[in-house]
């Protein structure tokens, strides 16, 4: 018999490699869309079956985490072995503008997944995968963090996530649910939203090479995150729930760079010259070495607290689910630079034959 999943926000970048993940893996993949006024299926239209072909494995429904009627019928129908929870309002900085969204949808969202499995009486059947985050470690109370180290949430974000996290714990000891925490430090692809910020840099620094646009603009370039491979991690996700007994784990690969860092292995990989202003980068930005500036700080990227450095200790994961980090970061900022490059080249191709190529990316 295939084993079913159940997959929320399967049209983001977690859920575009988790799904793929899983059927290699012959599962049955239900996957939650939202309604939106444009296509948004685009990171998962390779999957994409006809309707009208029976014996898919691949079925894609409707629904909202803000809506726990749509929640339960969905789950009633595909009666799942196991849930990924990835739908999320994830972008820390909108997380300041649209709060009690964030809350609604990252809190309570995963609240409402755990209820409807009690409702439906799947508790010895259904395992509960939430995506928690570094974010929770926030400001930060030790260096690498790890399981065991104290949250401090810093966002609307994060604080939302913590709900999501201890609701996810309190079920599995109140219920017995098999419910397990991805505390998941920041990973990255060629499918990363064009917004966060590794996506932004190999996005505006192709085009910035092929003449399509000027500068960059970006906020905190001293921010410290330890960046994986969002391929890498989804595998761990998936071993989570293959355990005998449910568990929290760290997925991180437990190197640290900055976000200049970032820019500048992109840069490289690009052969754009980068000018830097002494030791480093000033608060202003950097220059080539013809003077034009590339890349430049824009307060408006600033968030009202930050989080300064994140890197996490990934033994536990290393020792018990055999996790050892896969892709280090030049090798992710290549392949992301090659696909950008790609998309660049195609929408250059557009703009010189005259066809209108919109940019909304900020
Ligand atoms: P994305 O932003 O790429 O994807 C988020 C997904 O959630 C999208 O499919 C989005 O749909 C969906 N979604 C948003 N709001 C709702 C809602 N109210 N109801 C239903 N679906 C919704 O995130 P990632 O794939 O990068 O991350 C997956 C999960 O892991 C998220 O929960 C994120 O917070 C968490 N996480 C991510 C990390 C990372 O570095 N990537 C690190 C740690 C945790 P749509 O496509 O329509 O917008
Ligand atoms: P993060 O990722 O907030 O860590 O959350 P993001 O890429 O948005 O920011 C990383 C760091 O870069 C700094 N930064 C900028 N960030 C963005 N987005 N845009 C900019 O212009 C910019 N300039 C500097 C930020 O201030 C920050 O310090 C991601 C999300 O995927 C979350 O859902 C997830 O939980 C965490 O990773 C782990």
């Amino acid at each position: 018999m295939n084993k079913v999943a159940l997959i929320t926000g399967i049209t983001g970048q977690d859920g575009a490699y988790l799904a793929e993940f899983l059927l290699k893996k012959d599962y049955i993949v239900h996957g939650i869309k939202r309604r939106a006024s444009l296509f948004n299926t685009e990171r998962i239209d390779h999957l994409y079956q006809d309707p009208q072909v029976s014996n898919r494995n691949f079925v894609l429904h409707y629904g909202d985490l803000t809506d726990s009627t749509n929640l339960i019928r969905i789950i009633q129908q595909v009666q799942p072995d196991e849930i990924y929870n990835l739908a999320a309002m994830s972008h820390v900085a909108v997380s300041f503008d649209t709060p009690e969204y964030t809350a609604n949808a990252d809190g309570i969202g995963t609240l409402r997944l755990l209820e409807a499995i009690r409702l439906l009486g799947l508790e010895k059947k259904t395992r509960f995968y939430q995506a928690s985050t570094s974010e929770l470690y926030g400001l930060v109370q030790e260096i690498p963090q790890k399981e065991t180290t104290p949250f401090y949430p810093r966002s609307p974000y994060a604080v939302a996530k913590l709900y999501g996290y201890w609701i996810t714990v309190n079920y599995r000891e109140a219920y017995g649910i098999y419910a397990c925490n991805g505390i998941l430090f920041n990973h990255e692809s060629p499918l990363r939203g064009e917004t966060f910020v590794t996506r932004k840099i190999t996005r505006a620094l192709t085009r910035i090479k092929l003449g399509m646009q000027d500068c960059l603009y970006l906020g905190n370039l001293s921010a410290l995150r330890d960046w994986g491979h969002a391929r890498d991690y989804v595998e761990m996700q998936w071993l989570m729930l293959q355990q005998e007994t449910p568990d929290d784990f760290v997925i991180a690969t437990g190197v640290q760079y900055s976000v200049r860092d970032f820019i500048n292995f992109a840069a490289q990989e690009l052969t754009i010259g980068l000018r830097w202003e002494g030791e480093g980068i000033d608060e202003k930005g950097y220059c080539t070495q013809t003077g034009k500036c590339l890349v430049a700080v824009d307060p408006r990227y600033f968030r009202p607290t930050e989080v300064e450095t994140l890197l996490g200790d990934p033994s536990k994961a290393k020792e018990k689910l055999g996790w050892f980090p896969k892709t280090p970061l030049k090798e992710l900022v290549a392949e992301m630079v090659k696909a950008d490059l790609n998309v660049a080249e195609r929408d250059g191709l557009c703009q010189r034959e005259g066809f209108k190529v919109f940019d909304h990316t900020e």
